[in-house]
């Protein structure tokens, strides 16, 4: 992480230590702390039923429930290619899931805010009745491609799973983003999720978010949790890339003074959803993200 952020509570020592407690080792490409689980299972022809707005594995009761919440803008041949694999994912891994795609619909053609999606969609879920116990944070152009890593959220801190990146429309291989990156797919619960007081609201357009949040999980005293190296891995689908957010750089230098101000205790004054719609395989939520507020 290039710099430390001024007038703010977060020290060297911090950033040092959110390393520390995320690595085994320093050196670069060694697993990080593991997790609880087997290696790769496939799982076939597992029957499945739906019930009160939830997949569940039949004849098997899972500990933890899970919501899969997908942000787009735009995307909706990225959606079904996601749609797809996710659904044989969770069952091989025999989940009690639902999956959920947040689309930014109004005002049409505004800069994406997916902080504003997160918070209004996580909002939504804790006043239904679903139970659910574990929230995954997806981007939609991400497919897990090991069924090894697991859709389970760990007791204490958020996990973080794409370590490594495979774009299918280049040659470069699997990409390893940088250690503080906790953006692509974040699996939380809501106790956590509210003790980060969500994401920030004043992000629009693409980068930065994601970084802030890991701002807010340092000054929390909080660390990141990853599956071994070799089973966090991704491939990223195409898709044209939206404008950039110029501001982001300023917002992150001031991220850790708004934490009370700017999050999810926030969000209710902010978007509207303008629809709900439920269909056997997914969740649509419509939502107003308001940017005049
Ligand atoms: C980073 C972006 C993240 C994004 C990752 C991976 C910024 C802020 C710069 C200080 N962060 O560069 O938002 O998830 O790339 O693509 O742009």
């Amino acid at each position: 992480f290039p710099y430390v952020l001024p007038y703010t509570n977060i020290t060297y020592n911090d950033i040092e230590n959110f390393y520390t407690n995320i690595l085994v080792n320093k050196k670069r490409d060694t697993p990080i702390i593991q997790t609880s689980f087997a290696n790769n299972i496939t799982f076939e022809n597992i029957p499945y039923i739906f019930q009160q707005g939830m997949w569940h594995p039949l004849g098997i009761t899972s500990i933890q429930r899970t919501a899969i919440l997908v942000p787009l803008q735009n995307r909706e041949y990225n959606a079904k290619t996601f749609l797809f694999n996710m659904h044989a994912f969770a069952r091989r891994q025999q989940l009690t899931y639902t999956i959920i795609l947040i689309e930014q619909a109004s005002p049409l053609g505004h800069r994406f805010n997916k902080g504003r999606l997160y918070n209004t969609a996580i909002n939504y879920l804790e006043k239904q009745s679903l139970n659910i116990t574990c929230l995954v944070l997806h981007d939609a152009d991400l497919i897990p491609e090991d069924d090894g890593n697991f859709y389970t959220c760990e007791t204490k801190y958020p996990k973080h799973t794409t370590s490594r990146v495979r774009e299918l429309n280049n040659k470069r291989g699997y990409i390893r983003y940088y250690e503080f990156l906790i953006g692509g797919v974040l699996l939380l619960t809501f106790d956590m999720y509210k003790t980060l007081n969500g994401f920030s609201n004043l992000y629009w357009g693409w980068g930065g978010e994601d970084d802030d949040l890991a701002l807010r999980l340092i000054q929390q005293r909080m660390c990141i949790v990853r599956p071994i190296y070799e089973l966090a891995i991704y491939t990223g689908l195409p898709h044209p890339r939206g404008p950039r957010n110029n501001a982001r750089f300023g917002l992150l230098t001031w991220s850790t003074l708004r934490f009370h101000t700017d999050g999810y205790a926030q969000i209710e004054s902010l978007t509207r959803i303008i629809d709900i719609h439920q269909t056997l395989t997914v969740t649509y939520l419509k939502l107003d993200v308001n940017p005049d507020k």
